[in-house]
């Protein structure tokens, strides 16, 4: 019998307990992002039963279109921002959100208010719900520098002050991934425990990929660099091998896959979109924030993403993320056309 391997396998690191751990470094720490956490999993948790019962729910659905209590089913989507609002007040530990569901920043009562800013898509991928493909939640956290009253100049910051990310993934298994500033790191839910487990640990994204990830319908509408990259990658002149296209069309799929096998995922500006399509505080930053942590980088066709100040809540950016030295090569194009 292998001992060792069957310790390991009774040890299990919770997400809970990761954090704890991390949070015993800091002897300052009073355990309130530790808090504010566990109401961001319980919200995960929620939002991955309601999306495995939503073929379910739409059978049923199908014989009348209230549910039991005479109600009107809500949309998935407007169903998990409900929790995740909800959630992150009953916390304690929030002052301002930032939800892609509301046009307007909440702004948490006195009695409940709290350290942390969470931006967030409470329900990613939203086009890919009815055929139940990949979706996702993402989330960043700000800390309030200030005592005063909140605004929205308190998640109007860039992206490198954020001070954790992550994101869930509704897929064939459930997936947390975070980041606090010290690497990257994968928790998968065991549904027969209720518990995210520790089962990446610190993902490091191979430094070149072989896959590109874009919506190659909007070609005719791109700038010159990313056309001439998308070429490349097909075209390579260099004896390198052609480079694979994937896309689910969900940016969390998209970025996990490109997070875990390397590559380059792609949002960029058009002549119709000329900011692109994902939105800078809880697409762009959440991810870019990953990727870099991961190893990778985060562009925007200007400048490193990070770095964007943006001026409005739900404010758009191209995206150019993945393997470092794939980031490198559209960073080149878009530098000699300066
Ligand atoms: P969706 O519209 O389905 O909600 O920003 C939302 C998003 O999906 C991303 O998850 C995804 O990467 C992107 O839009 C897909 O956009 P296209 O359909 O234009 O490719």
């Amino acid at each position: 019998m292998d001992h060792a391997a069957d310790a390991h396998r009774t040890d299990l690191m919770t997400i809970t307990r990761f954090v704890l751990n991390e949070q015993s470094k800091y002897p300052e720490s009073r355990g309130d992002f530790t808090i504010l956490l566990s109401h961001i999993v319980l919200g995960c948790k929620f939002v991955c039963s309601a999306v495995n019962k939503a073929g379910l729910a739409k059978l049923i659905g199908l014989a009348g279109e209230t549910n039991i209590q005479g109600e009107e089913q809500k949309k998935l989507d407007v169903l998990s921002n409900d929790v995740f609002v909800k959630a992150l007040v009953s916390s304690g530990r929030t002052s301002v959100l930032v939800s892609e569901e509301d046009e307007e920043a909440t702004f948490v009562e006195p009695s409940k208010r709290g350290k942390y800013c969470v931006v967030f898509d409470p329900l990613d991928g939203s086009s890919n719900i009815d055929c139940g493909v990949s979706i996702g939640t993402i989330f960043g956290i700000y800390t309030l520098t200030h005592t005063d009253e909140p605004t929205t100049e308190d998640v109007l910051k860039p992206g490198n002050e954020m001070v954790a990310a992550g994101y869930c993934m509704y897929g064939s298994s459930c997936m947390l991934v975070l980041s606090t500033g010290t690497g990257v790191h994968g928790f998968t839910l065991d549904p027969s425990l209720g518990e995210f487990i520790l089962t990446h640990p610190d993902i490091k994204i191979p430094t070149k990929g072989n896959i590109y990830s874009v919506n190659e319908g909007n070609a005719q509408n791109w700038d010159g660099p990313t056309t001439k990259y998308v070429e490349k990658c097909k075209f390579p002149k260099d004896g390198s091998p052609a480079k694979s296209l994937r896309y689910v069309g969900s940016m969390v799929a998209d970025v996990h896959r490109t997070l875990l096998y390397g590559g380059i995922f792609l949002y960029p500006a058009d002549k119709k979109s000329p900011n692109g399509k994902l939105r800078v505080l809880y697409e762009v930053f959440p991810m870019s924030f990953l990727m870099e942590q991961a190893g990778g980088q985060a562009f925007t066709g200007k400048k490193r993403a990070l770095d964007l100040v943006p001026e409005k809540i739900h404010e758009r950016s191209p995206i150019f993320l993945g393997s470092y030295d794939d980031v490198e090569e559209i960073k080149a194009l878009y530098a000699s056309e300066e």
